[in-house]
């Protein structure tokens, strides 16, 4: 069991701890425009914090709402608001004004620190969420920005001293269904998951480049960019800008040796390798959404390298289920992170067998606080955290995902887990994308129906359609064949990057 004091503020930890012992000049956090040693970054998370708690009246759990890319000074006031007692809701730098006016309301967030470039939302959000009464930009030069104030304030700052158990982060769902929900996480737990994950699976060492696009915003990127590379004294590229070519391009220039991103992202980076030299990265961390076999087998064909997958939750925190690199096995998630334990239940919550479908239930050292939300009870029960994903478990005890548990496609009497159909799909050389949900069906009550993007649009006609549905029946049971086949230019996606089947579904009613 991981053991922490019950006097606990995590960026000591984090963070001052290396400077405190003489590593202040080892590199920390690499951008396009220059590169900040821990020390850097440490007198900067100081001064942040002192505008907060000096300037801006902060107190010991108030709430403060950062809206920006990802970016150096994301991290530093990330950390600055943990270091002054606060509590961090990062937001996905897309969000419009309604958007962020709901977690405002929510969670009553009386102070914002935001990119100056992606304010005007914020402010349109003011008018709809009155909580927010103060927004502090940076990036602008303007008098009473984040630097100027920086500017004026101490280089030094005493850690709060916060409770291990007192909340410093709400991560707000990206809300594929209902309203997002707001789900807290105190000091603890951002280390527990660099002592459970990071250290006894992933394995980073201290010489270590992290790199990766998911938004710090999602805690995927906060585990991967931030809290991994500091707990064993690595450092992280931190790109504002991550789709493939900037990817591609930062992980030859920094070396990165550790990648952090969805398949989506895997599948896009394969066909941009040509003429790049990425053999630095010796570990690719996939998760986000399920991480299909024929994906795993291009990424190592064309790199060397065994990906990782893993599923993890915002309401844990982060990834609980991903095997080891030498123990990773292709088509699975992975077997349960050394201190959680994880089982599959039955609608009412008994186990079932090895080798049967159902619920993915998992506790252990981080789990599920919604912030007010009737919804708690549905995820916690009987101290087990139920997610919303059916999974299998093998004999040797490795989790095999089926589906979202909604995204169960029951046709003729067929239990069909649309994303095995869409792994299938994926296996076939023109497909680029695609998404499977169960569309009404007069005679099999539903059908399954892909949705899919052509790496050549032009080849989007009735002879490639009955190619996909023979190439999917010779590869998986006949049955789960995708009956209907809509050729499309995208597919619905959250900022995440996870595949928006609701919205897919909805289509297939209409
Ligand atoms: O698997 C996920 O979607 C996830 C969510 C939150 C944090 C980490 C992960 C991997």
């Amino acid at each position: 069991e991981l053991q922490y004091p019950e006097r606990l503020n995590a960026v000591t930890e984090l963070l001052d701890s290396w400077v405190a012992k003489g590593h202040g000049d080892r590199p920390c956090i690499h951008a396009l425009v220059g590169s900040w040693s821990y020390g850097e970054l440490a007198e900067r998370v100081n001064r942040i914090a002192n505008v907060l708690v000096k300037d801006l009246g902060l107190v010991p759990g108030a709430r403060v709402l950062l809206r920006s890319a990802n970016a150096p000074m994301l991290v530093a006031a990330y950390l600055a608001i943990l270091k002054a007692g606060g509590v961090v809701v990062a937001t996905m730098p897309l969000l419009r004004a309604k958007e962020l006016a709901y977690p405002i309301a929510k969670a009553k967030i009386g102070l914002a620190l935001c990119d100056a470039r992606l304010v005007a939302d914020l402010q349109a959000a003011q008018a709809l969420a009155p909580d927010l009464r103060r927004i502090v930009t940076w990036g602008d030069g303007a008098p009473g920005s984040l630097e100027s104030l920086m500017a004026q304030a101490s280089p030094d700052f005493e850690a709060v001293d916060t409770a291990a158990e007192d909340c410093c982060l709400i991560g707000f769902t990206s809300g594929t269904t209902g309203e997002p929900k707001g789900t807290m996480h105190n000091h603890r737990d951002l280390l527990a998951i660099c002592d459970a994950y990071g250290r006894q699976v992933l394995k980073p060492t201290a010489d270590d480049v992290f790199i990766g696009s998911p938004p710090l915003a999602f805690t995927f990127g906060l585990g991967g960019l931030v809290l991994f590379p500091l707990r064993v004294g690595a450092s992280a590229v931190i790109l504002e800008k991550a789709a493939p070519d900037d990817l591609l391009a930062a992980i030859e220039r920094f070396r990165a040796t550790i990648c952090f991103t969805a398949p989506t992202a895997y599948r896009a980076l394969l066909g941009k390798l040509t003429g790049r030299d990425i053999s630095s990265l010796r570990r690719c961390v996939s998760a986000g959404e399920t991480l299909p076999a024929a994906t795993f087998e291009a990424w190592k064909t064309a790199t060397g390298v065994s990906m990782m997958d893993g599923i993890g939750a915002t309401e844990m925190l982060h990834i609980f289920i991903g095997a080891p690199y030498e123990k990773v096995r292709a088509g699975s998630t992975g077997t349960v992170v050394p201190g959680y334990e994880a089982r599959i239940v039955d609608d009412e919550g008994r186990e079932v067998p090895r080798g049967t479908p159902g619920r993915l239930a998992v506790r252990g050292p981080t789990g599920c606080r919604y912030l007010a939300d009737e919804r708690q009870r549905n995820y916690v029960q009987h101290g087990w955290n139920v997610t919303g994903d059916t999974f299998l478990q093998t004999e040797d005890g490795y989790f095999v995902y089926q589906a979202r548990t909604d995204d169960m496609i029951i046709s003729a009497g067929y239990n069909i887990a649309g994303p095995e159909v869409e792994a299938s799909l994926l296996a076939h050389p023109a497909v680029a994308e695609c998404g499977v949900v169960g569309a009404p069906d007069p005679d099999r009550g539903m059908v399954v129906r892909a949705y899919v993007v052509l790496r050549d649009p032009a080849a989007a006609n009735p002879v490639m359609a009955s190619e996909l549905q023979e190439f999917v029946k010779a590869d998986i049971a006949p049955y789960k064949y995708p009956r209907s086949i809509v050729f499309v230019d995208r597919l619905p996606r959250t900022e995440t990057g996870k595949l928006q089947r609701f919205a897919l579904r909805a289509q297939a009613l209409a």
